[in-house]
């Protein structure tokens, strides 16, 4: 995957790693920037010895928000007719478990896409925020949205209007990350809690995302009933058989991941 200029891209037994590479930018997010975590998400999402995915920056910034440079000169029409940064919303659809792994600035489209994936571990001086509207805009890859939804309407509300950010404490009390650990143990947990995940079948581990993510979209009662049915076509997996058999054998599952 030598190809990419702006991600790092590499794998750990069952985990795929990438890591974004615009140090002079902290991290920026531009076009190609996205165009390229894109592929390499899809690349590992479709790789059967890919069982979890970790999205990471550097140790002074996760990303800090959508590229300044790139966007300044545009107009309406440009933004409109391109449909700028939709192209994330493709992320959100990889069926692998994403875990961001985030050490200084998520700002603006940085912080967007922490909440893209699916958890967020947090090095502890992880700064969050949604800074937009000191630029005159407002958020654009669904972080009005998404950390409403993770930290509720009164601080969304404050970070969004104010762009005040948040530190990593504040952010795992009010529910926008997983757990805050030191900095210099960022990688190694991350990359621990992804290896948890990715020894468990993945079919498994892409229908449990599938249910938790429903709880974004709909009622409880559909929700419910849609959790059930998923839960039912798990009984038609080999990793089904293999988990409980190796319960009541009393040793580890060797899943197959089918
Ligand atoms: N875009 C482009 N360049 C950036 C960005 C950015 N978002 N952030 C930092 N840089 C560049 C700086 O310009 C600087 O480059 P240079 O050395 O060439 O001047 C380099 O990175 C280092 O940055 P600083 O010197 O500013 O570093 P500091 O440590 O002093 O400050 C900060 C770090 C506080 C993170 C500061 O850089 C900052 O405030 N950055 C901007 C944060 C921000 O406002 N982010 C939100 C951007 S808007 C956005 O994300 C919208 C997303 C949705 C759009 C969707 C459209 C549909």
């Amino acid at each position: 995957m030598s190809e990419f200029e702006t991600i790092l891209v590499k794998q750990e037994g069952r985990v795929g790693i990438i890591t974004l590479n615009r140090p002079e930018a902290l991290n920026a997010l531009n076009v190609r920037l996205g165009t390229e975590v894109l592929a390499a998400a899809r690349a590992f999402d479709t790789d059967p010895g890919i069982g979890a995915i970790i999205l990471t920056g550097s140790e002074r910034a996760f990303a800090a928000g959508a590229d300044i440079k790139e966007m300044a000169p545009r107009g309406f029409a440009d933004m409109y007719v391109e449909d700028f940064f939709s192209g994330w919303d493709e992320l959100a659809r990889v069926r692998t478990p994403l875990i961001a792994a985030v050490a200084g600035h998520a700002l603006g489209g940085g912080c967007e896409l922490a909440m893209i994936c699916d958890l967020i571990i947090a090095a502890e001086n992880a700064r969050f925020g949604q800074p937009e509207i000191k630029l005159g805009v407002i958020p654009g890859m669904g972080g009005s949205q998404r950390l409403t939804r993770a930290i509720g309407k009164a601080k969304a509300m404050e970070m969004v209007l104010t762009g005040r950010t948040m530190g990593a404490e504040e952010a795992e009390r009010s529910g926008l990350v997983a757990r805050v650990v030191p900095a210099a143990e960022l990688m190694d947990q991350a990359l621990a809690t992804a290896e948890a995940i990715a020894s468990m079948s993945k079919p498994i581990a892409m229908l449990a995302k599938e249910a938790v993510n429903i709880a974004f979209e709909t009622s409880l009662a559909e929700g419910v009933h849609a959790e059930r049915r998923l839960n039912h076509s798990c009984f038609a997996t080999e990793d089904q058989k293999e988990g409980m058999v190796a319960f009541i054998d009393k040793r580890p599952p060797n899943f197959s991941h089918k």
